[in-house]
């Protein structure tokens, strides 16, 4: 039978964010005891969420066709196109693709992006979500042909708000979703909206994210750290110590050291991370004193992601990321996060377990 070896019967984001809102209505309405009322959810997520898978697409059809524009020599500074349109550099690309996506969506009120200073106000806007993002995140690797990604967390706004800045700087556990998109060999879309994380992959032919990571767990022990050691003469001592620990192999059960693994895209970093496991962090040092990675688009949503799937996420204190809540939106935060027991390891050297 051919549908052994062809599955007919795939899951696409669509299908999964259809069947998971009515999992839901279900399980909302088997708690309404009185049964006076039927809790029905507006589908105003699942829309937001196509409007991202849509941005992810978009963005992800993009970065795969400049380096061929490159090599026509359609892009950089001052070169035209054929229409006579400046080309522009993708960072700025991937964020007009952003914003546009998230205007015409309809149902995000706020949106904060890496790329832009102050804070988006949709004024025609009647919906009630806050998007942060990171529109092309590990940009600086984007010449080379290495994966980059889009990093987003989505809030809503509180009751009654129109939207101010008080519905952005919030606690990360307040979140109700997050997501990233990879952009790699594959195009991946990784989200949870609090009960698990899936992952999804692109299928180009079809245009369509695939689930084929449901319900992904990171593994529990893996010997893998994921660090710019080139910053480590601004470490801490309590840093350079720890690292030094991992790679010691008489401090190892197996008697065998860690190994270095460094994309230097955020993304890929930790999806590898959620994959294989280990540890992903960018602490603090001299010349960052606040760290490198920005609490609401990179960090929160990581650490939502990672707490999801069964792992840990916290700064160079030991203070949970979801407990952290930003002064203002382009804030950064120290980062840890990965398998619990590498995470743990690294709270037993401080101190905090
Ligand atoms: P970006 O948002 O400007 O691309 O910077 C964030 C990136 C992360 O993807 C990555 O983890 C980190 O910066 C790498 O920094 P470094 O080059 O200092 O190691
Ligand atoms: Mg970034």
């Amino acid at each position: 039978q051919a549908s052994e070896t062809f599955d007919t019967d795939v899951i696409t984001l669509p299908r999964f964010l259809i069947n998971s809102q009515i999992q839901f209505n279900q399980k909302k309405n088997a708690l309404n005891h009185n049964n006076k009322f039927n809790v029905v959810t507006t589908g105003e997520f699942t829309l937001l969420l196509n409007s991202l898978q849509f941005a992810f697409k978009f963005i992800s059809q993009t970065i795969r066709k400049s380096e061929l524009i490159n090599l026509l020599g359609l892009a950089g500074e001052g070169i035209s196109n054929a229409t006579g349109d400046v080309q522009k550099k993708l960072d700025v690309l991937g964020d007009e693709i952003f914003i546009n996506t998230m205007k015409g969506s309809k149902n995000v009120k706020l949106l904060v992006s890496e790329e832009q200073e102050d804070l988006i106000y949709f004024q025609n806007n009647a919906g009630t979500y806050v998007v942060c993002c990171d529109p092309i995140d590990g940009s600086s690797n984007l010449d080379a042909g290495v994966s980059v990604g889009t990093i987003v967390s989505i809030f809503k706004l509180k009751p009654g708000s129109k939207g101010t800045l008080d519905d952005v700087l919030r606690y990360g556990h307040e979140m109700v979703a997050a997501c990233y998109a990879m952009y790699g060999a594959s195009t991946h879309l990784v989200l949870t909206t609090g009960s698990g994380v899936d992952g999804f992959t692109l299928d180009n032919n079809l245009g369509e994210f695939i689930l084929t990571h449901p319900d992904l767990k990171v593994p529990v022990q893996r010997s893998i750290y994921s660090i710019n050691e080139g910053n480590s003469y601004y470490w801490t001592e309590q840093i350079t110590s720890f690292i030094s620990s991992l790679k010691d192999p008489s401090k190892q059960k197996d008697n065998k050291p860690y190994t270095a693994r460094y994309v230097g895209s955020m993304v890929a970093d930790v999806h590898r991370t959620f994959l294989y496991g280990g540890l992903f962090a960018y602490p603090c040092d001299k010349k960052s004193p606040n760290g490198k990675l920005r609490l609401l688009y990179e960090a929160f949503p990581m650490a939502f992601l990672m707490e999801q799937a069964g792992g840990k996420a916290v700064d160079d204190k030991g203070n949970r990321i979801l407990d952290l809540k930003p002064n203002s939106i382009h804030d950064k935060s120290s980062i840890w996060l990965g398998s619990p027991n590498e995470i743990d390891s690294f709270l037993k050297h401080i101190q905090k377990d």
